[in-house]
């Protein structure tokens, strides 16, 4: 008997479908945030500030639209499943002496990505940029007291949506379109409410216009660097405004809670309210550092809350880490494939007989069945799915990786 075979049987014998987990994974979408390969320089000359920041000098780094993209198809290919590619704002493509302002930029800045999108058959999605730029002032954007600044970053919202909604036309697709924002205060502030009001009013302004093709988020955060005390895009800001905006979803980013704070809990939470949760999957250390996602106990269980509540279709699975100290292509594959790993193991667990279990107050078979699961023989079935897939299995990756450093990043100064 071949090992898969075994394992098959090893599953069986706990009431799992193998090639049925398989099969689900395949057709489950990760959105790919393209700014792992630039560290969010973007194309605009805008870069990073305002709360968020790479860390790290590592050699080779995509300068342009033409190597960026030929760095992501590079990872695509070692990276199994349907794929979309998540863009800011910022990679408005120009021309030299063309530059669009944020507040400028339109649908057709982004059709080489869709033209690029269409031949590597995946989707896109879509976020506005508002940090990395002088508008930005006093860390604040669309609820900044200066009229001249929030007008500014609603025109920049106003135009992402529609860039969003043309670029799902043209997909035939819907398209995320995320907006957060940096804005907070360092230190102690005296108004905790009038910055909140403010970006209410620029949000009713942002979504007021109906566009079919797009799927509107926000995202709350905690804290950044520079803006320690206070933001003014909290989480209870946003879930009220989202719950009473039908249509603009609450997005999760796991790194954007307090540390003991489980983000796996709050998407059954939100399921009992919402039809969709936006999800950035990320690795905080020790803060929102957006570190590389891995195969580790918290992207397992948030794997594990969207596949036992039947939400692979709800939860729209996007990743959320920039680190400029590795290989970025290296970076962008082993966080793909560890979310990936992480939905399978997820797949393979015996969720209704741990349900039913719960429901007869057996919490002796809970624990048990769940502990023997996790020494089944997973390896075996990542591998095959990686097979079927035609993707490098564990192992055989990297040595790809390095080829394409030595041949295509190295000679790039
Ligand atoms: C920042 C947010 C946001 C960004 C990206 C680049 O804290 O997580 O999602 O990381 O939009
Ligand atoms: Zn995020």
């Amino acid at each position: 008997m071949s090992s898969f075979e075994q394992a098959k049987t090893a599953y069986s014998n706990i009431g799992v479908d193998i090639d049925k987990a398989i099969e689900t994974l395949a057709k489950t979408p990760i959105s790919i945030n393209c700014w792992q390969g630039d560290d969010i320089t973007g194309f605009d000359s805008g870069g990073t500030g305002g709360g968020i920041q790479a860390t790290g000098n590592y050699p080779g780094k995509a300068r342009n639209f033409q190597e960026l993209t030929a760095d992501f198809e590079k990872a695509c290919s070692l990276i199994p499943g349907k794929k979309r590619i998540n863009l800011h704002a910022s990679y408005a493509v120009f021309e030299e002496g063309n530059r669009p302002e944020r507040n400028e930029v339109e649908y057709k800045h982004f059709i080489p990505w869709v033209e690029y999108a269409k031949k590597m058959g995946i989707g896109i999605d879509f976020n506005p940029t508002c940090f990395g730029h002088p508008m930005v002032k006093d860390n604040l954007t669309l609820s900044s007291p200066d009229d001249k600044v929030r007008s500014f970053w609603i025109e920049h919202c106003k135009r992402s949506r529609r860039i969003s909604n043309a670029i799902g036309e043209a997909m035939g697709d819907k398209v995320l379109c995320n907006l957060w924002i940096p804005d907070g205060i360092k230190d102690m502030p005296a108004d905790r409410k009038a910055p909140r009001m403010r970006l209410k009013d620029s949000l009713d302004q942002i979504f007021e216009e109906k566009l079919e093709n797009v799927i509107d988020c926000v995202e709350s955060k905690l804290f950044g660097i520079g803006v320690e005390s206070y933001t003014v895009g909290s989480n209870e800001f946003y879930l009220a405004y989202s719950l009473s905006n039908p249509g603009v979803y609450t997005l999760l980013d796991n790194g954007h809670y307090h540390p003991t704070e489980s983000t796996a809990d709050k998407i059954p939470s939100l399921l009992c309210f919402f039809d969709k949760i936006p999800l950035h999957i990320t690795r905080p250390v020790r803060w929102d550092s957006d570190h590389v996602v891995l195969f580790d106990d918290d992207t397992r269980e948030i794997c594990k809350e969207i596949v036992r509540n039947d939400a692979l279709d709800k939860v729209l699975i996007g990743l959320d880490f920039f680190d400029a100290s590795i290989n970025r292509i290296a970076a962008w594959t082993v966080g793909t494939r560890s979310v990936q790993k992480s939905l399978l193991n997820a797949l393979l667990i015996p969720h209704d007989k741990l349900k039913v279990a719960q429901e007869q107050g057996d919490f002796t078979t809970v624990m048990a069945l769940m502990e023997d699961t996790k020494t089944l023989p997973f390896g075996t079935v990542w591998a095959k799915y990686c097979e079927t897939q035609k993707v490098p299995q564990d192992g055989n990756w990297l040595p790809e990786v390095q080829k394409y450093e030595k041949e295509v990043l190295s000679t790039r100064k």
